[in-house]
């Protein structure tokens, strides 16, 4: 039997019709899918859309490359179990998309994108916004997107989207592979008819898998563990994806081993477990930091390393330290020259625990005891930082943190990606559930956060969830706003007003840039932007966009509109400007280092000065091997 469909319908009812299947659990792999019409989509995609709008729910979104963080926000409060898609128009509609797959694909966080293409026949050429390469008749703009995708296919005939729909699905649902993954259609492709075989509309069931460790593998890291006096865990963000949390808990409270976690993997331990020791790397905590200068074992699990996580080469300082990377890409696993243990972050962990329980292995009590110090102590500082003693006077953006910290409750989720926020929080927040930090800083993008809540929101729409947003981000892509009104999508968003690019401006100054074109002041007469801040108001713009919007000026009526903003039922937005303008937030400083590289020559004393400083930061840089 075979049905008649379009190109474009065909697709549609065969994504419906694809689910993934872990731990006993089922889901639609493509929930829904975002789009923005033109030519290229409007008569295939949008077509099939109308068609098929019982089985494929529809988002209209405001921005090709915020539908794009609404995707990946979904993907990853959905454990990366289910995704959206996202269709576009050719051209410009198709090229928004490049940033928001490379931010999928650096998180390993899966979305399907079907940007229209130019004409497959070429009946005309140029059509409306085609690219045209004289030495290449094959090129469109959609190539702009194959390195930053998975998995990239251009479907020139009907009958090749069988195939390749599903090699699509394969590196979706796959833990390694997964990412941005690109089916770009040529608009006439869209909408040719063609005979498809019945079975290609069936229910198939994608197992993501959660593959355990080699023998060999798994007694050499037992081994290096049990060697080790000062081992040290690293959670990474494969943690959360593998749904590892429990069982890392079990390994931590077994072993008593302290467990560290990066951007992506804060959560994995609530703050109050014993073992928690907090953020690391560049802005992590002391304590966490203090115990990587002097691990002898770094056991990095669901972690890709990066120079934050390292403090770029430099935190991990004793002379013999060694790494073993529980990780289910072998690619990480053998980072830092480490011991790979390639395995699901779960089973991998599981295994781990078992064989160091039957040999009884624990770490010394004094080295319990140094860390729980640590960790009290970095805790007094969080206090410290949230503290408000005066009410009655503008925050800081520690203390609207503070503000939002005495709250929520576990059910909460935070979603952040850019500017001095994610450093503050990575330092200071109670990761109170395993979810409820949801930072974005594999590719840290301004403008992920509003979008993003609307993603994480639709997976949970049952929970406040709260976008944490500078004003730089705000103003870099509000735009998805309209979309939360027109949905009812009830999301909060925190809009903290500073002026300017705080966290830019002070790394500037500390590199010998002297806040240049870091602040959003008006210009003065020596030609530097450092005069009056501009007469712009965020709040307004807000509500212009439709949203409702409680202004707070201090630390009071913060507290009071962050408690209205939670209960309300529409999408709320709170707004306060922080005390310290374009300067510090009040966190505490970096506990560690990371290489920005500082001008070799300049005349600037500022540049010169702080050349000296990162030179011998420099040289304190180690390779592992
Ligand atoms: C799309 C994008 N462009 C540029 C950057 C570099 N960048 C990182 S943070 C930042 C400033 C963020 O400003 P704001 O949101 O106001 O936060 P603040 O630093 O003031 O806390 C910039 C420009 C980025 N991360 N993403
Ligand atoms: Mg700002």
């Amino acid at each position: 039997m075979t049905i008649r469909l379009t190109v474009a319908q065909s697709l549609v009812r065969f994504l419906a019709a694809q689910y993934t299947e872990r731990d006993g659990e089922r889901r639609r792999l493509i929930g829904a899918t975002w789009g923005i019409f033109g030519h290229g989509n409007v008569a295939g995609i949008g077509q099939a859309l109308i068609e098929y709008g019982d089985v494929m729910p529809y988002h209209q979104g405001r921005n090709e490359q915020s539908m794009v963080h609404a995707a990946v926000g979904y993907a990853r409060q959905s454990n990366r179990l289910s995704t959206h898609a996202v269709t576009t128009s050719i051209g410009p509609g198709a090229t928004n998309l490049v940033t928001g797959a490379a931010l999928a694909t650096i998180n390993h966080l899966p979305v399907l994108l079907l940007p229209g293409d130019v004409f497959a026949t070429r009946p005309a050429d140029p059509v409306l916004q085609q690219l045209e390469v004289p030495y290449a008749g094959d090129v469109s703009v959609n190539d702009t997107l194959r390195p930053v995708s998975r998995y990239f296919d251009r479907i020139t005939r009907p009958e090749a989207l069988i195939p390749s729909a599903l090699q699509a699905m394969r590196v979706l649902t796959d833990p390694v592979e997964t990412g941005a993954v690109t089916l770009a259609l040529p608009q006439d492709v869209q909408a040719e008819a063609y005979d498809w075989p019945e079975e290609f509309f069936s229910t198939r069931v994608w197992t993501v898998r959660r593959p355990g460790a080699d023998p060999t593998e798994l007694a050499e890291a037992v081994r290096a563990i049990r060697s080790a006096a000062r081992p040290l865990v690293i959670a990474g963000g494969g943690v959360h994806h593998s749904r590892a949390e429990e069982a890392l808990a079990e390994f931590a409270s077994a072993t008593r081993i302290p467990v560290a976690s990066t951007q992506a993997g804060k959560g994995s331990l609530p703050h109050d477990h014993p073992q928690d020791v907090g953020g690391i790397g560049h802005t992590g905590t002391a304590t966490a930091d203090g115990l990587a200068r002097t691990a002898d074992l770094v056991i990095g699990v669901g972690t890709r390393y990066t120079d934050f996580t390292t403090a770029s080469g430099t935190l991990f300082e004793k002379a013999d330290v060694r790494f073993l990377n529980l990780n289910i890409a072998p690619f990480d696993g053998h980072k830092l020259a480490g011991h790979p243990l390639v395995a699901d972050a779960r089973s991998g962990l599981g295994e781990l625990t078992e064989a160091l329980v039957m040999h009884g292995h624990t770490v010394a009590d004094s080295y319990v005891d140094e860390y729980s110090e640590g960790k009290a102590r970095w805790e007094q500082r969080v206090d410290a930082c949230f503290e408000a003693a005066e009410p009655d006077v503008r925050p800081s953006q520690t203390q609207v943190i503070g503000a939002l910290d005495a709250l929520v409750d576990e059910s909460d989720i935070i979603v952040n990606a850019a500017g001095s926020l994610p450093g503050d929080l990575h330092k200071l927040w109670r990761a109170r559930s395993r979810d409820q930090y949801h930072l974005e800083y594999g590719y840290s993008c301004m403008g992920y956060e509003i979008p993003a809540a609307l993603g994480v929101k639709l997976a949970a729409p049952e929970r406040n969830v709260w976008a944490l947003v500078g004003d730089g981000t705000y103003l870099m892509m509000p735009t998805e706003i309209v979309t939360a009104v027109q949905e009812g999508i009830a999301i909060k968003i925190l809009l903290v007003q500073n002026h300017g690019y705080a966290s830019i401006g002070g790394l500037s100054e500390s590199v010998g840039g002297e806040r240049f074109g870091t602040a959003y002041r008006f210009p003065t007469e020596e030609g530097t932007y450092t005069g009056a801040p501009l007469p712009v108001d965020l709040a307004a713009n807000a509500a212009s966009l439709g949203m409702r919007v409680l202004r707070a000026k201090t630390v009071r009526d913060l507290r009071a509109a962050l408690a209205e903003a939670r209960a309300a039922d529409t999408p709320t937005c709170v707004y306060v400007e922080t005390e310290t303008s374009d300067t510090v937030s009040g966190a505490p400083p970096a506990q560690a280092w990371w290489d920005v590289p500082v001008a070799e020559t300049a005349t600037r004393p500022s540049a010169v000065t702080a050349r000296e400083l990162y030179e011998r930061h420099v040289s304190t840089r180690r390779r592992h091997l």
